[in-house]
């Protein structure tokens, strides 16, 4: 039988995000809680076909599934809610103690309606699409309209209403997430009469405080940005209401996620064509935080796998006012590695796109297999942080955590662990490490030109980690300031939490240790001590 991971209290506590110095800890049953997640496909939410997404959850070794409600599946007819749909997904979510985290595809889903009711999508009179520069009517809902905010508001809250009550005491959904990629294609805003109008006026004061701008037009205080920033603003404040109406009534975590635009500033990246213009792409996070206080974070979808942009796409989003959350990943064995450099940067979770075994592959954004065989990168990883997912989510919050992944060239990294301690990790290396002694150069590790390598660190103490890694070499030397000492371990100890507790396997040394730490695709944990002796 399964553990008792999430026990049947009388009433667990609410979940929450909580803050501090720039840490973040998402708060499930009263303690920090790391998302090892896995996001089902769009097509995925219903009854039917949960058999094969759970399969997919289980061998990913996900303790949260993300799984879209559709808005045309609970109102079907205006007014009448049916949350059957919903129901099944929580108790079977229950049953095999996973956690969930619910995608409202609401007014925007990629941009489009297509997930409203007909009767929302079809009566473009009463829900107004939004108008292009030249005239022409996009599939997209205009944020413009009352109307249709209030027909979301109503669906969303019912909804929330409909959690609180089958699920306000057990919290097996943790985590909400209002729409999905909004913003716009085909055009970088809306062109109506009523958006044009609130474009002529004067930027919100408190926009204007947050940006520190001077006061003027839209067009006047942001130039060449305006037009997708106005859209930004009037998307986000949407969101907000929506948001806020839902955690009047319920008041669950409550996440926006972005397509990916091109992190470097200097790139070419056109709002509209590029990625959906109004989203909560990185130039715009100011915008939503000042529109959205109800939005406790920001998260990015992963669809850009070289790891220069992949890591600056980190920098952006991991802020001491954003939580780092990846709400979707591409599903290709290239990103797996990279839950190496969430997790060690205090990421609250990850959530890779598209496993479940309904048959879908979303190649070329992710593994041209839909099967076990792309389940197998990430749960491997997966397999690390699970057993000890709890206590690195503590130590995330209140300790310090460092991670990193293989760079595309395979080139080696260092960390800086602060005062005393410096570590340094390289790849496509042998466990016994002195390369002279090959005789051919190129005898590498086989495999090893793919990148998958990853060490995450945790401090435990004033020279002690709890480590993991893949397909790497970990070496640690005293800071560089410090001159007159060399750092060795004092013990090494592989072992494994068990119910919280560290149980030792055994000690680490000899050729285990004398050429650095050599992680290879073996699940391993160390706690490692370290120590010095002087010149
Ligand atoms: C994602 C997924 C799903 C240069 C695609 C990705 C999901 C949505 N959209 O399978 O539809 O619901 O959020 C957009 C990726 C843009 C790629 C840019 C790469």
């Amino acid at each position: 039988c399964a553990p008792a991971a999430h026990a049947v209290a009388a009433t667990n506590p609410m979940p929450h995000l909580l803050q501090k110095d720039g840490k973040f800890a998402l708060m499930v049953d009263g303690a920090p809680y790391l998302i090892l997640g896995g996001q089902a496909n769009n097509s995925s939410n219903y009854p039917e076909v949960l058999p094969q997404v759970w399969a997919a959850i289980h061998d990913l070794k996900a303790n949260t599934l993300a799984m879209p409600v559709a808005w045309e599946q609970i109102e079907p007819v205006e007014g009448k809610f049916d949350f059957r749909w919903v129901d099944e997904l929580i108790s079977q979510a229950r049953q095999r103690d996973v956690r969930l985290c619910l995608l409202w595809f609401g007014t925007w889903k990629n941009t489009n309606p297509n997930y409203a009711p007909a009767w929302v999508k079809l009566d473009n009179k009463r829900f107004p699409r939004l108008i292009k520069k030249d005239g022409s009517t996009s599939n997209a809902l205009s944020p413009h309209a009352k109307t249709t905010l209030d027909a979301d508001i109503k669906a969303y809250s019912a909804l929330m209403k409909h959690l609180k009550d089958v699920d306000g005491k057990r919290h097996t959904v943790i985590l909400m997430q209002p729409e999905n990629e909004s913003g716009v294609f085909g055009s970088v805003r809306d062109y109506s009469p009523a958006a044009n109008t609130l474009f002529a006026q004067p930027v919100p004061q408190v926009l204007l405080e947050r940006l520190n701008k001077q006061p003027g037009t839209w067009q006047e205080v942001f130039g060449a940005d305006a037009d997708e920033f106005f859209h930004a603003w009037s998307i986000a404040s949407y969101i907000e209401q929506v948001a806020a109406a839902g955690k009047a009534i319920y008041p669950l975590p409550t996440y926006l996620n972005a397509s990916p635009r091109e992190p470097d500033p200097k790139k070419k990246s056109v709002p509209g064509l590029f990625y959906g213009s109004g989203g909560a792409t990185w130039n715009v996070i100011d915008i939503y935080k000042v529109a959205a206080p109800h939005i406790d974070f920001l998260s990015p979808d992963m669809y850009m796998p070289e790891s220069d942009i992949y890591e600056a796409q980190v920098r952006h989003y991991r802020r001491p006012d954003n939580a780092l959350y990846i709400a979707e990943s591409g599903s290709k064995d290239v990103y797996a590695r990279y839950i190496f450099t969430i997790l060690g940067q205090g990421g609250i979770g990850f959530d890779p796109f598209g496993f479940d075994y309904t048959g879908y592959s979303n190649y070329p954004l992710g593994a041209k297999d839909w099967g076990p065989e792309a389940v197998k990168p990430f749960s491997r990883v997966y397999s690390l942080f699970g057993p000890m997912a709890r206590e690195w989510a503590r130590l995330s919050f209140e300790s310090d955590v460092y991670g990193v992944s293989e760079p595309d060239d395979h080139s080696s990294q260092e960390i800086d662990l602060g005062s005393a301690w410096a570590a340094k990790v390289s790849y496509r290396q042998w466990q016994m490490g002195e390369t002279y002694w090959l005789r051919k150069k190129d005898d590498l590790p086989k495999g090893s030109e793919v990148p998958s390598g990853g060490v995450a660190l945790a401090k435990l103490g004033d020279n002690e980690y709890l480590v993991t890694g893949q397909n790497a070499r970990l070496t640690f030397s005293a800071n560089k300031a410090i001159k007159d000492r060399a750092a060795i371990f004092e013990r090494v100890e592989e072992g494994r939490f068990v119910n919280g507790k560290w149980v030792m396997s055994r000690v680490w040394n000899g050729d285990q240790t004398d050429y650095g730490l050599n992680f290879t695709d073996r699940p391993v944990v160390l706690k490692v001590k370290l120590g010095t002796y002087i010149f």
